[in-house]
């Protein structure tokens, strides 16, 4: 089915020509993900300016019958904010909302538009000595939007909880085109369901994410970062138990990073590192407001040497030193990609089987893809690995990808953590869920949006 006659047009005179974008070249940064994995097409690109906007854009498409893909700073690795090949769906960028509406440095809440890129969000709330704990590789480019329809995770997890531990409050588009305006400043509100929370995740294929507001913190004012060497993933799981027993909940990211993902790193982008090697390495950040952290830290790995947990380590001496630290771990996925074909597998299993469930993934995919390699690295304090398999032509994506999933069933886990299931994973979910679980989501996508216009293909597959 091609486009009505006249709905470009329609669109055009409505928003303007900065609002609108029709030239293929211009289309080209919308239609395809940042590693080209998903090309598609679109129709047009619209770039609406404010939430009206949004609303009378759905509309026209609603009486057009034409598809919506949301898009924000399109860092899904998912695919998630892309079109299909078809050409006859429409992008709606979010970019041109990117006000931050307020921040309350005593309510410990800002409100933001969608489009505001995610380090932009964190620098309003740092310049009132507050901090917006998302963190992420891609936050120079991802937005609010996007991070809330994604539920965005990140390395501050363990600590402050996935993106919606975080969302106060929500303005959304439905797809009939009505504005639910949610934008509470509040703590507790236990008045009806809580509606937010199903379009938070749901990756823009229940409503169009046009605002919020986000719980803030106070800002720690002192961190340490450490790099240490383990032997193995059990060693770095008593690390982790001992960092919190003698932190406790002051460790913010406890990272696990496969001695072969630091060396990706240093062949790409030439970084060192600054310990000597053992299989495995765990980056961790300890911060708070209270005196005596760095010592603390230190005795605790002080403990950590005497019992043999850790081989050797260091620990930042300064902010610069703690950024380099970081580098290391945020180079793997740009690292990884300059390599080659990858297959991405953002699981989770119980902290509890990480090492079995590595041995295990190890074991069956050696048997059978000996030329595989393996880039396993990750939020090991929320149970989450990234278990991407570098693959030649010729390697069976399918078949790699069945024995990293089956065995992620096989300990209860998940097939993907934070990623999202985008257009990536849409036959995976089916294949891991129950068929009442299947149920219950179309369900819920029947009722929000039953021309299926929002984001089709992504999530389910109708
Ligand atoms: C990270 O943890 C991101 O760095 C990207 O979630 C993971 O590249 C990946 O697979
Ligand atoms: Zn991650």
């Amino acid at each position: 089915m091609g486009i009505a006659e006249g709905f470009i047009d329609r669109l055009t005179q409505f928003l303007g020509p900065k609002g609108i974008l029709t030239g293929p070249g211009d289309l080209e940064p919308y239609t395809v993900d940042w590693r080209k994995l998903f090309p598609g097409r679109a129709a047009c690109v619209v770039r609406p300016a404010s939430t009206k906007q949004v609303a009378e854009v759905v509309q026209i498409c609603r009486e057009n019958a034409v598809p919506i893909v949301p898009q924000g700073g399109n860092t899904s690795l998912a695919g998630g904010a892309v079109p299909d090949a078809s050409g006859t769906q429409i992008v709606l960028s979010l970019a041109r909302m990117a006000a931050i509406r307020s921040v309350d440095a005593i309510g410990l809440t800002m409100e933001v538009e969608a489009g505001c890129v995610l380090t932009n969000a964190q620098n309003a709330a740092a310049v009132e000595g507050r901090l917006l704990p998302v963190s992420l590789a891609s936050e120079g480019s991802a937005t609010i939007g996007g991070i809330v329809a994604a539920n965005a995770g990140g390395v501050n997890v363990l600590r402050y909880g996935m993106t919606r531990n975080l969302v106060l409050g929500l303005e959304i588009v439905l797809p009939d085109g009505t504005i639910v305006n949610g934008l509470r400043h509040l703590r507790k509100n236990n008045a009806g369901y809580d509606w937010r929370q199903i379009f938070v995740g749901s990756e823009g294929t229940l409503g169009i994410v046009t605002a919020a507001v986000l719980r803030l913190l106070p800002r720690p004012k002192h961190s340490v970062v450490a790099l240490l060497s383990v032997a193995d993933p059990k060693s770095s799981l008593e690390l982790l138990a001992l960092a919190q027993e003698e932190l406790g909940d002051q460790i913010s990211a406890f990272e696990l990073v496969s001695a072969a993902s630091l060396n990706l790193v240093s062949k790409h982008s030439g970084l060192k590192v600054p310990v000597a090697a053992g299989e495995w390495f765990v980056l961790m950040e300890a911060a708070s407001s209270l005196s005596g952290l760095k010592d603390g830290a230190e005795a605790m790995l002080g403990i950590a040497f005497e019992r043999e947990i850790v081989l050797d380590g260091v620990i930042a001496e300064s902010a610069g030193q703690a950024s380099e630290l970081w580098a290391l771990r945020e180079h793997v996925t740009e690292c990884e990609a300059r390599e080659g074909k990858s297959l991405k597998h953002d699981i989770s299993v119980p902290l509890s089987a990480i090492p079995d469930f590595l041995r295990a993934t190890g074991q069956a995919l050696a048997a059978g893809f000996p030329e595989a390699r393996v880039n396993a690295f990750g939020h090991l304090g929320d149970g989450n690995i990234h278990y991407n398999v570098l693959v030649d032509e010729g390697l069976s994506s399918e078949a790699i990808t069945r024995i990293v999933h089956d065995t992620v069933a096989s300990f209860g886990g998940s097939i993907t953590a934070e990623h999202g299931i985008g257009q990536y994973r849409v036959r995976e979910l089916a294949r891991y869920s129950s068929p009442s679980e299947m149920a219950l989501l179309s369900r819920l996508k029947h009722v929000l949006d039953p021309q299926g216009l929002l984001n089709p293909g992504k999530v389910l597959l109708r």
